[in-house]
């Protein structure tokens, strides 16, 4: 089994931590901000070096497809209600604290953090709440089960690590996630899967948010473009014997009607679903998922909002933020247009 490496934060690591945010919180930096990522060299000397340290070995040797950093005490009560929505938390910056901590932990990562202007106003660090109206939607704001994928999964410019922190999760709902490690399958399907043979689409809610906010932004002109006309991509890729994994069943279909392949990817799907590791983010937990070894969900779950509901923070980020610079407004931009 492909288990999470784990890394406890001590008391010692805590207080270091502790007394960087009370310092950066004190500056009145915006931990969203693109500033407080480019001041990521400083910074990081300043993280307690033995979560630096997991942080960078993860990322170098692959050693797991996800790994958890525990410890970070979240005073529930200071945290306030849980956001309606993400234009709220953002606009009221709330979590602020954690969102330094997330912020601190993504730049020890080998990469840039970065985002997508369809997505939470191309804010940097988003909020996973749900929303009413939105409960069947495949997104981290939806209530049903959110089924297998890689984030991003239809974009070249897809991240390489996904970052979730847990502000609340009181019915303990777990994210899914399976690694491509963990998969057994006769060398015919690998062999199929292997070949470029796969429409992925781009999610609703790269496209739902901006025809919202944005109708006519060119941005949106291109992700429709990437629905209507998919470039066929592998679903295995890299080193043959020991691949990375790029799949969204949800929004994915066979280029062709060959059923060999289809049968190929069902039988793909079906060993996800049995390889399956259940991760509980807790108050206070942050969890990495290597968006090339493995594919993650969510259980389906019932909100109440009021004000008590599960939240997460998520940040993602790329080893290579220059392969986008295309679809960037400059070289030190973050943010994918
Ligand atoms: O809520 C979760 O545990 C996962 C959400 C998710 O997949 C996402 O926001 O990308
Ligand atoms: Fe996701």
């Amino acid at each position: 089994m492909d288990t999470p490496l784990s890394y406890t934060m001590s008391l010692a690591d805590v207080g270091e931590l502790e007394s960087l945010v009370d310092k950066l919180d004190s500056l009145e930096i915006d931990p969203a901000a693109p500033y407080f990522f480019d001041q990521a060299w400083d910074l990081t000397a300043m993280v307690p070096s033995g979560v630096r340290r997991f942080l960078a070995e993860f990322c170098r040797d692959e050693r797991a497809a996800t790994c958890t950093v525990r410890g970070w005490p979240i005073g529930d009560r200071a945290l306030g209600p849980t956001p309606a929505n993400w234009s709220e938390a953002a606009a009221q910056g709330r979590g602020r604290r954690e969102e330094f901590v997330l912020g601190l932990l993504a730049m020890c990562l080998t990469g840039e953090t970065f985002s997508w202007s369809t997505l939470q106003g191309g804010r940097l660090l988003h909020n996973v709440v749900p929303i009413a109206g939105d409960e069947q939607e495949q997104s981290g704001h939806g209530q049903v089960l959110l089924e297998w994928h890689t984030e991003d999964g239809f974009h070249p410019y897809r991240c390489d690590y996904l970052l979730l922190f847990g502000m609340r999760n009181p019915d303990h709902v777990p994210t899914l996630v399976s690694s491509v490690r963990d998969v057994r399958l006769d060398e015919a399907d690998l062999e199929l899967l292997r070949q470029p043979r796969f429409h992925i689409m781009p999610d609703n809610e790269h496209l739902r948010q901006m025809a919202e906010k944005h109708p006519g932004h060119p941005s949106l002109l291109r992700a429709r473009k990437m629905r209507d006309e998919p470039r066929a991509v592998p679903v295995l890729f890299g080193a043959p014997e020991s691949p990375y994994l790029r799949i969204d069943p949800y929004f994915m279909r066979c280029a062709d009607d060959d059923p060999a392949v289809e049968t190929a990817l069902r039988r793909l799907i079906d060993e996800m679903n049995r390889v399956q590791q259940r991760i509980e983010v807790e108050p206070g937990t942050l969890l990495v998922v290597d968006n090339y070894l493995a594919v993650h969900g969510r259980a389906a779950f019932r909100a109440r909002f009021d004000g008590t509901d599960r939240w997460l923070k998520k940040a993602l980020v790329t080893r290579d933020l220059r392969v986008s610079r295309d679809m960037r407004e400059s070289p030190s931009s973050r943010v994918i247009v």
